[in-house]
């Protein structure tokens, strides 16, 4: 089995400090939550980033400042920004990170019921376009899949060529299909042979799917964007904690945790350099 990859997804775009006042908003903030994760053995961090006031941005120059701040806190760790933002978000403001050429992004592979009336529109034409240019660019997909079509939808992106083998996902259970160790077999079963593959589960069911995820060899991602509560009723201090929480898990299951450049060889990363930053973006975003 391969060694365990922690993604910590620190900040999403929906959680507030109202909710949990560990929430990071502030580039300083952002930058202690990466901190903390890392420290305690994430490899990958999952990015969205905000203004000071919370508001979610997906704006270019932010998220440099953010991953500035980041990568000078922990100089090896894989950026992996969000290309989802927020809800109601436009396709161009959405790529704007993809143009600083970051190793991974998130490619959110359908559309889908988000709570109350929100609906996440990723059509077909958003998906493609959205997947050329991460090839183009060189920025591997992380493929979020919320239920078993959108695993349907980068199988068949990739036999147009759109999107290249071997796939890397993120299977995210307790939004849109159920967070059962049946629904998350399943997507395992699924996605093609050589893939890679990460599990998320949303609220309680974080710590259940991630110990199935470490149990069938898969790799694992927790974080305030998908869970506030380190245990019922306890809010996490930090992002650090909960990775803290999946570290002692792993340890007590016979898992070891990858460092960043292990997870880079495990995901076949390219190693784009954030340094690398070119100003204009692409003619065809
Ligand atoms: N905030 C959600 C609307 C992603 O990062 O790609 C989208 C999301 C998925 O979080
Ligand atoms: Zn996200």
């Amino acid at each position: 089995m391969d060694k365990l990859i922690i993604t910590a997804a620190i900040c999403g775009a929906e959680v507030t400090k109202e909710q949990n006042p560990n929430v990071p908003y502030t580039i300083e903030e952002i930058g202690r939550e990466a901190e903390s994760a890392y420290k305690a053995g994430a490899s990958i961090i999952h990015l969205h980033v905000r203004y000071d006031d919370g508001t979610p941005t997906q704006n270019k120059e932010r998220f440099r400042e953010c991953i500035d701040e980041i990568k000078k806190r922990c100089p090896d760790v894989i950026i992996q920004p969000s290309t989802g933002g927020a809800v109601g978000m436009t396709d161009k403001e959405r790529l704007q990170p993809v143009e600083l050429l970051p190793e991974m992004a998130t490619l959110d592979c359908g559309t889908l019921n988000f709570g109350e009336d929100e609906i996440f529109v990723n059509t077909e034409n958003t998906i493609k376009n959205f997947g050329k240019i991460m090839m183009e660019k060189g920025v591997k997909p992380e493929i979020e899949v919320f239920d078993k079509g959108m695993i349907d939808y980068a199988i068949k992106y990739a036999k147009q060529g759109i999107l290249l083998e071997p796939m890397h996902f993120d299977f995210v259970l307790g939004v849109q299909m159920a967070a059962t160790a049946r629904d998350l077999t399943f997507m395992v079963d699924s996605i093609p042979s050589g893939s890679t593959w990460t599990v998320a589960g949303i609220g309680r069911h974080q710590i259940p799917m991630v110990t199935m995820g470490i149990a069938m060899g898969g790799h694992v991602r927790v974080g305030f964007e998908d869970n506030l509560y380190l245990s019922k009723g306890v809010l996490a201090e930090s992002n650090g904690k909960l990775v803290e929480k999946v570290v002692r898990i792993a340890k007590e299951l016979g898992r070891e945790i990858s460092t960043p450049d292990e997870a880079r060889e495990i995901l076949g990363l390219k190693g784009n350099s954030l340094k690398n930053i070119r100003q204009e973006p692409s003619p065809s975003i």
